[in-house]
């Protein structure tokens, strides 16, 4: 299997989600940290927006020794323009074909007008020396039909990648397998795929599009992005690493990493969220927590320190904390419950576990604290 390269794209599509904007500072120093992570490529910005906007994306340009950069630019002289003016290596032109981009985004221009835009300008940003991704936007719902006629454009202009983007996140790793693999046949470049996350299908959708034969993927620092957000670059790369063995990522940086992007966007990943959430290695039950104490093995394949954190058995405040919503069933007067004495280990009833009650709780509290659940020992 070919080295599957990462795309970050933070700095453009994880800044367009709501209410996030990064400083330059913000964008050089994230920038670098993705560039000690490992990964291959960074989309910086659309400079094509405004001055300021080109300057930024320069500024962050010239910062970057040891991945490729890729500034996004509409089919338009204009916007390739600015986008040389970066000093970026790649340019992303992207448009879209289907019906509805017709008519919303390209106030009704034909398809053909279209066509024609994105011949000239891959053309025009190769003259000028850009490496040139181009990206059918909204790829997961343009016909087969259509993408066949792109790659004519795309393959006689020598378009050096070509992205599928799933713009809306309608795919399911069947649709996204068949594209891909549609694309590997018709295009004769590499193949990326841009996946967004509305459905949760990004990350599986990626490992579709890896099996088709695509091999850049576009990720975010913790998924962000539009609406639900794109593949999350700690989740895709974590799982090239254990299925496919890839050993290239610096995986230390992701505390870094995710605590600026955290700070700044204010969105602090869910308990649960892989890797990242606080709860990604907490081993809280007691059957589990006394099997990891064995061996870590028995509930653990994706192991902390990969990441520089650390796994946790049976953290008791937290656990008391995460049960008070069970002590409502505990009042005093409770039929189940006669008097604290009762209490020590008292069936609950849900299912084949027990409840143990904390030998500290105070019978004049209206409810008592329950310290953990858990099965019964073997
Ligand atoms: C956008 C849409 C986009 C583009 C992806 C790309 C998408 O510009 O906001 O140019 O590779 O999801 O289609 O992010
Ligand atoms: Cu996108």
């Amino acid at each position: 299997l070919t080295k599957i390269k990462l795309l970050d794209s933070t700095l453009r599509e994880g800044e367009q989600s709501s209410g996030v904007c990064f400083s330059l500072e913000e964008k050089i120093e994230i920038a670098k940290h993705l560039e000690s992570f490992g990964v291959d490529i960074i989309e910086v910005g659309h400079p094509g927006i405004s001055q300021l906007e080109e300057e930024v994306c320069k500024k962050v340009c010239e910062q970057i020794k040891n991945m490729e950069t890729l500034v996004h630019a509409r089919a338009c002289k204009t916007e390739i323009l600015s986008a040389h003016n970066t000093g970026a290596n790649w340019v992303g032109i992207w448009a879209s074909f289907n019906p509805i981009s017709l008519e919303t985004k390209f106030t009704n221009k034909s398809k053909e007008w279209v066509k024609e835009q994105v011949l000239s300008s891959i053309l025009f940003a190769k003259e000028l020396g850009l490496k040139v991704r181009f990206t059918i936007e909204d790829a997961s719902r343009t016909s087969f039909e259509i993408i066949e006629e792109i790659a004519q454009i795309t393959n006689q202009a020598g378009v050096d990648r070509l992205s599928l983007a799933d713009t809306v996140g309608a795919w399911n790793p069947q649709k996204c397998y068949q594209m891909v693999k549609f694309a590997v046949k018709n295009f004769n470049c590499e193949i990326e795929v841009h996946l967004h996350n509305d459905f949760g299908l990004a990350l599986a959708n990626a490992h579709s599009a890896i099996e088709a034969g695509a091999s850049i993927i576009d990720v975010s620092v913790l998924g962000i992005g539009e609406r639900a957000g794109i593949c999350d670059l700690f989740q895709m790369s974590a799982s090239l690493a254990y299925f496919y063995d890839d050993v290239s990522f610096n995986f230390k940086e992701t505390k870094y990493l995710k605590d600026i992007v955290a700070r700044i966007s204010t969105f602090i990943p869910e308990p649960h969220r892989p890797i990242v959430g606080k709860n990604a290695f907490i081993h809280s039950s007691k059957y589990h927590a006394k099997a990891n104490s064995k061996n870590y093995k028995a509930y653990e394949f994706l192991s902390p320190e990969l990441f520089g954190y650390e796994r946790k058995l049976l953290p008791q405040e937290y656990v008391r904390e995460s049960k008070l919503r069970f002590s409502n069933e505990f009042k005093v007067g409770n039929p189940f419950v006669k008097s604290a004495a009762e209490l020590k280990y008292h069936r609950h009833g849900v299912g084949d576990r027990w409840v143990h009650i904390d030998s500290r709780v105070d019978e004049r509290s209206p409810v008592y604290i329950i310290e953990r659940l858990f099965h019964e020992d073997y």
